[in-house]
């Protein structure tokens, strides 16, 4: 197929002075980007697989191009990933090095694998056209599900093209646009959105390294012309607009300002719409299907909303017996089914997770649940799983956390909940019944544990100790009247 990257591949006109990627206070031009990535791709190429320490720096930007460049498929790490989660990630995709920046500190889970310090300024050519077929795996993306260990969806270049292509037919994307974010490079959206996305249309990216309101503001006064974030960021710029009217101006002058990865709630898109005079737009995707619908630029936005679906995405809501909904009316709710080049291939290792996912003929399964206006407009209702948590963006597994904490000496048994929370939009709730009457620093210690065994954004932010848990006759753990009981004992306290 063609290149990812037709500016690194001096496709595109005047592209060697033009910046490419910016994070912090250190930058990249094309030029430099494809000398450093041309010289790391030469290094790489004939490996199976590489793993890249994706922390929010220009090496992992060049070790994910490189890896792009060299057809070998990569495996970005959450660099706060703890111990059981990377050692799950490093056993199931069995990468043969690291990629990583030099000085960082590995934990030594990841000590046999051969380590790779990334050279930003190394020297290099203009890497040579590779010939790959649009289904060769480019990356593998960890998500969770509801039960068990995060499963690698294995993303086609194929799948990374025709996501960005939609996404520049729907926002009018070009090379002139330059991004704003400070999403982590471990997924989807900071990713390939944030990061590939800009570099194939032969823009720019200035990554902030940490959110941050003033940031934000800065940025897009000094030129960046489109911000990318989660719920959880814009409702934080929705709080802090009152007070600086330097942010209202800055997102008033940007040309789009998108969010995604959860439901941005209708309360923050009006808030920033009264302080700014500009609509924020919802686009839908999720790991296994990289982006599946959008409000375009050229469209109406209309908030609460995730727009139409995408060029060459076919969507459509079916019942619970796996038929089509009736009607799109507005009111009628199916699961969302998709189908399309920007599909996952499989979940690695995992034939039997990768045979459920899909339908007999090619629709994969979301697992969300939605209606459709009679003019296409797709709105999210809910999600089929209750066992899925999505807190700050990330989608967590409430069984991952269970399996956790009951590795915990004083936990006995563990359910764990989402609550609504207005920063997070969910909050992670560990029900938790001690072996023995729990010390006053218990639901501190159980935080911490899961932090460290899985990753710091799945801890649970509340813990609950209760005598027995609710179980059906079954034995299994009734979730719902765990809530109703805290809602009766909160209401009676
Ligand atoms: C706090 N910390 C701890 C503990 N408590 N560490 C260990 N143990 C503890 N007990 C640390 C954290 O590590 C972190 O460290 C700091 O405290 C703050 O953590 P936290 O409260 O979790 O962060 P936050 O400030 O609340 O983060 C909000 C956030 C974040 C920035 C919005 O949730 C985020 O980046 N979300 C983006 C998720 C995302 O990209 N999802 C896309 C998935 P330190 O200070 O060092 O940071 S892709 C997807 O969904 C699809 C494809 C789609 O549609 O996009
Ligand atoms: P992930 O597996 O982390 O990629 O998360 C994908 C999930 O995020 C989807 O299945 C949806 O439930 C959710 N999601 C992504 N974007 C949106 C959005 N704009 N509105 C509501 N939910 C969203």
């Amino acid at each position: 197929m063609s290149p990812l990257f037709p500016a690194l591949a001096g496709d595109l006109p005047a592209t060697a002075d033009r910046p490419a990627l910016r994070f912090g206070a250190h930058s990249l031009t094309y030029g430099q980007l494809a000398a450093a990535a041309g010289a790391l791709a030469g290094r790489i190429r004939g490996a199976d697989r590489v793993a890249v320490w994706a922390t929010p720096t220009l090496e992992t930007a060049v070790a994910v191009v490189a890896a792009l460049l060299a057809g070998v498929p990569a495996v970005p790490l959450n660099p706060k990933s703890g111990e059981s989660e990377l050692g799950h990630i490093v056993k199931d995709s069995a990468p043969e090095l690291i990629l990583t920046t030099p000085g960082s500190d590995l934990p030594s889970t990841l000590d046999q694998l051969t380590r790779i310090d990334v050279d930003v300024h190394a020297p290099g050519e203009n890497p040579p056209p590779t010939d790959l077929a649009p289904g060769h795996p480019a990356l593998v993306v960890y998500t969770s599900g509801t039960t068990g260990p995060p499963k690698g969806a294995v993303i086609p270049r194929r799948a990374i093209a025709a996501t960005l292509d939609a996404l520049a037919d729907a926002w009018q994307w070009t090379g002139d646009d330059v991004l704003v974010h400070a999403l982590p490079l471990f997924h989807v959206h900071g990713l390939i959105l944030g990061t590939l996305g800009p570099l194939r249309r032969g823009g720019s990216v200035r990554h902030l390294g940490r959110f941050d309101t003033a940031g934000v503001a800065r940025e897009l006064t000094e030129g960046a012309t489109m911000l990318f974030g989660v719920p959880t960021m814009y409702h934080r710029l929705a709080e802090a607009l009152p007070g600086e009217p330097a942010l209202a101006a800055a997102l008033g002058g940007a040309r789009l300002l998108v969010s995604g990865s959860a439901a941005l709630p209708v309360h923050d898109h009006e808030r920033i719409t009264a302080a700014t005079g500009r609509r924020v737009i919802e686009r839908y995707g999720m790991t296994e299907t990289l982006m599946n619908t959008s409000v375009r630029a050229d469209g109406e936005p209309r908030a609460g909303t995730v727009g139409v679906p995408l060029p060459g995405v076919e969507l459509r809501l079916v019942e619970e017996d796996g038929t089509p909904v009736a009607a799109y009316d507005g009111e009628t709710v199916g699961e969302i089914q998709v189908r399309g080049p920007n599909l996952f291939t499989e979940y690695l290792n995992r034939p039997d997770a990768t045979a459920a996912a899909f339908t007999a003929d090619g629709w994969f399964r979301t697992g969300d649940m939605a209606v459709r206006d009679p003019d296409g407009y797709v709105r999210i209702v809910g999600r089929k799983a209750t066992d899925l948590i999505k807190s700050g963006g990330y989608k967590i597994g409430a069984g991952e956390i269970e399996n956790a904490l009951l590795e915990h000496p004083a936990v006995r048994e563990a359910a764990v909940t989402g609550e609504p929370d207005d920063d997070l939009g969910e909050r992670i709730v560990a029900w938790v019944v001690p072996g023995e009457q729990p010390h006053d620093t218990l639901a501190a210690e159980l935080t911490r544990h899961v932090a460290d065994r899985l990753a710091p954004h799945k801890r649970p932010r509340t813990v609950r100790f209760l005598g027995s848990l609710p179980r059906n006759d079954m034995g299994k753990i009734m979730k719902r009247a765990l809530k109703d009981a805290h809602e009766d004992v909160a209401g009676h306290g």
